[in-house]
């Protein structure tokens, strides 16, 4: 073991022993979800009726896929698996892509996702001797109360900071000497960009470490974070349907997000084929829950797309360990016929020394074509007037990103502070085309 570890029975158990344990706890939650007329419905559709019928992990195959059209058809109690009395908390994602999905809690539901948190932030490095500043939304979002009880069970002295705010954030981490942060990625980038016109300069703060997750992000995204703050920045993923945060998280090695497999069963499948992927080629992972009570899910078909990292950490947990998020099914972008993914754009542009931190990718129709336009912001010092030093840059990152995504994208340079701030996720892409 080399590895700062919360619970190193489960973390480190071998893998037959694991692989029992996802059996027994697979059972459970199948009797669980028989007690939701929705999964009666499904079960009886492929002859499934109880959970006696799972000889082994491979019987996993024949349960139905749940989606997340079937959880907004559910909506609002109808994938509620105990007593309403039993549930104690809910949170709903936010709804802007359609109706909204909802996930119920029990007391040990609870108790599980916050022992899910602490092992991932313990996994890092930081302990109680800790100050954590939470800089993502408070409420339904999960990301707020999911790091918050996590970090307190660690022992963490914890800032409910919630999100926005950037001024009061940076006084925060000021004055109580902050040495972990959680926040969105883009975020952060964004508070750096503040750090000048607040007047802080990074030695009058601690930070050592920050947790980035809830969106889509670049290896380079993550360099350029512990660069400018001079720390390690640890990759968190989760999502509501799963609890939220503390699905899989990075440890210290930073070799890809350990998948906590004693609560999670994880598929990686071709989504179009709806078969099993090879090992380390890229798919969609499903996800079944294994612990849960009051929202038991089978084969959630999550829409991420990731592989499986092959070898062992140097860590030794025996838990899978997955690839970045190379983005959403469907969030791929077809450009005149073109398939490609925000995430290629966003790897260009970081790993180009004069890019600054926010950028904005639009589609629009013009005639026939599409026509891609990449807005990035650039360091201020580049506008010095010389028309020629903009135009060369802007047709060296208009040629790197051609040879990465095989389109070549009409590139518009801006001043730091011009283009769109989020304080929770980023929309990166905004796609004028019209609907058919
Ligand atoms: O974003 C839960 C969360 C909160 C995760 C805080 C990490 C930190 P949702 O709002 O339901 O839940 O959004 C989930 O966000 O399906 C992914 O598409 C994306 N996502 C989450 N984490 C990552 C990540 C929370 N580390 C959706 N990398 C997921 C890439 C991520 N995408």
């Amino acid at each position: 073991m080399n590895a700062p570890v919360w619970n190193p029975a489960v973390e480190f158990m071998e893998r037959e022993a694991l692989e029992r344990l996802q059996l027994a706890n697979l059972r459970m939650t199948v009797a669980q979800a028989l007690k939701t007329p929705f999964y009666q419905r499904r079960l009886a559709e492929v002859g499934l009726t109880g959970p006696e019928d799972l000889a082994s992990l491979r019987d996993l195959h024949h349960l139905p896929y749940t989606t997340k059209d079937d959880l907004r058809e559910a909506y609002p109690y109808g994938l509620l698996a105990v007593d309403r009395e039993q549930a104690v908390r809910l949170h709903t994602s936010s709804g802007t892509t359609g109706m909204p999905t909802v996930i119920y809690h029990t007391r040990r539901d609870l108790d599980g996702w916050t022992e899910l948190v602490a092992r991932c932030i313990a996994a890092t490095g930081a302990t109680a001797r800790d100050v954590f500043q939470n800089m993502t939304n408070y409420g339904l979002f999960t990301g707020g109360l999911g790091l918050h009880y996590g970090a307190e069970r660690v022992g963490m002295l914890v800032i409910p900071a919630s999100s926005g705010n950037t001024s009061r954030q940076i006084q925060l981490m000021k004055n109580f000497g902050v040495t972990v942060v959680h926040a969105t990625p883009s975020y952060l980038l964004h508070l750096h960009s503040a750090l000048a016109a607040e007047g802080v300069s990074l030695d009058q703060l601690r930070l050592q470490k920050a947790f980035i997750g809830a969106e889509p992000h670049s290896e380079q995204t993550r360099r350029k974070i512990e660069e400018l703050f001079r720390i390690k920045a640890y990759n968190s993923y989760g999502l509501s349907e799963m609890n939220g945060p503390g699905v899989a998280f990075e440890c210290l090695h930073q070799t890809g997000l350990h998948l906590w497999e004693d609560a999670y069963l994880l598929e990686i499948i071709d989504p179009r084929r709806l078969q099993p992927c090879a090992e380390e080629e890229t798919g969609e992972i499903v996800l079944t829950t294994l612990q849960r009570q009051a929202t038991p899910l089978l084969r959630y078909r999550t829409r991420d797309l990731s592989h499986l990292v092959s070898g062992h950490c140097p860590c030794g947990r025996s838990h899978r360990r997955l690839a970045r998020i190379k983005g959403r099914s469907d969030d791929m972008l077809i450009i005149n016929g073109v398939n490609l993914f925000p995430s290629q754009i966003e790897e260009v542009l970081m790993k180009t020394p004069e890019v600054s931190t926010n950028y904005l990718i639009q589609i629009e129709k013009r005639g026939a074509m599409d026509r891609l336009a990449v807005k990035t912001e650039i360091d201020a010092r580049l506008f010095t007037g010389n028309p020629r030093a903009l135009d060369d840059l802007r047709e060296r990152i208009s040629e790197l990103l051609r040879s990465a995504i095989l389109v070549k994208p009409v590139v518009e340079l801006h001043e730091p502070g011009s283009l769109p701030v989020s304080e929770g996720k980023a929309k990166r892409v905004v796609d004028l085309r019209p609907a058919f």
